[in-house]
């Protein structure tokens, strides 16, 4: 049966991040009541804190949108991080759902918990049928974590937690800062200050070869929405465009679309991560939702929010 918001309370954790924001954005046109916790009301990885608030709060519905996240340098340097940060906030988030009567949850997991070598495009299925890659199989591992404790509270107490793995996201409130970005903001940021300074080339990482699927979190936010309602089961659903790029092909679009005419050149002492990680997203075909945000419009009004608010 279809869920409807209507009339529901919903608390969307990690409001204040690219995908919260856009989830927040988007549930504005719904029929349902928004609730709002930041990190300056409370620490996600305080178990207790968390407990605390939803039992205040009793949201119908979360969203857990919170998570550490970054890029491909981020991953590596700060494995800590972005494996413990990432296990607290989920298992807290979930077990106080829980606790607090939540009719539906929705974790967001990510492309990064399918097998390095995962055959392509990589369906549902191929969850935990290999190695992962290297550069992000500490995230990854939290993220898989997330997306076996929906299953298990849903097998053990009949929860109707439910996740959705998304491709790689950008948009309105992404990180552009060079050391914890993911490509595109990385790219915006270097293509603006390479043709503000005039210099003859900018720097891209790794060898340009590694194809990934973009994703708009306007097209995320949007398909959340439609999961919400639509969706009721074990398996995580994958979200993506169908779509993949090279970095390299990737990095002259940009460069184009920012107006920086000098070379690029190919850092290959930088790692290329994954070599191509494109989703199959018939799961979300069935349930009536396609991604209508094209990688040139999304890149275009990317950029434009990035004159406008940070550079
Ligand atoms: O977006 P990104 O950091 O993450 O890098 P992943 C994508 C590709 O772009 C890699 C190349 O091949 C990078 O080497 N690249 C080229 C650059 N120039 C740059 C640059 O200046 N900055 C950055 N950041 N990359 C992420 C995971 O992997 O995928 C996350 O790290 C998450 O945890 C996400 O899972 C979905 O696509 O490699």
């Amino acid at each position: 049966m279809p869920y409807s918001l209507a009339g529901k309370t919903v608390w969307v954790a990690g409001e204040t991040g690219m995908v919260g924001s856009a989830t927040v954005r988007r549930l504005d046109s719904e029929d349902c009541e928004i609730l709002s916790a930041t990190r300056k009301d409370f620490d996600l990885r305080d178990q207790a804190a968390v407990n605390t608030w939803m039992a205040k709060n009793k949201p119908e519905v979360v969203v857990v949108a919170a998570a550490t996240v970054g890029g491909i340098l981020a991953n590596s340097i700060r494995p800590a991080e972005f494996l413990y940060d990432n296990l607290l906030i989920e298992s807290n988030i979930i077990q106080a759902a829980h606790e607090a009567g939540t009719e539906k949850l929705l974790f967001l997991g990510s492309a990064c918990i399918y097998p390095r070598e995962a055959e392509q495009p990589m369906a549902e299925d191929a969850l935990l049928t290999g190695p992962l890659e290297p550069t992000n199989e500490w995230y990854a591992v939290a993220k898989i974590a997330g997306i076996k404790l929906c299953e298990a509270y849903r097998k053990q107490y009949g929860a109707d937690f439910i996740s959705a793995q998304p491709n790689n996201l950008y948009g309105p409130g992404d990180n552009f800062d060079l050391h914890s970005s993911h490509v595109i903001p990385a790219l915006m940021v270097k293509a603006h200050q390479a043709k503000k300074s005039g210099a003859d080339s900018m720097e891209i990482w790794g060898t340009g070869s590694p194809m990934r699927e973009f994703l708009h979190v306007d097209d995320l936010a949007d398909a959340l929405i439609h999961l919400l309602k639509t969706y009721s089961g074990l398996s995580h659903v994958n979200i993506g465009t169908g779509e993949e790029i090279s970095i390299k092909d990737l990095a002259h679009t940009i460069a184009r679309s920012v107006g920086f005419e000098g070379e690029l050149e190919f850092d290959t002492s930088k790692p290329d991560g994954s070599p191509r990680k494109l989703l199959d997203a018939s799961m979300m075909l069935e349930l009536g939702w396609t991604s209508s945000i094209t990688l040139e419009d999304g890149l275009k009004s990317s950029y434009q929010w990035y004159l406008e608010n940070v550079a």
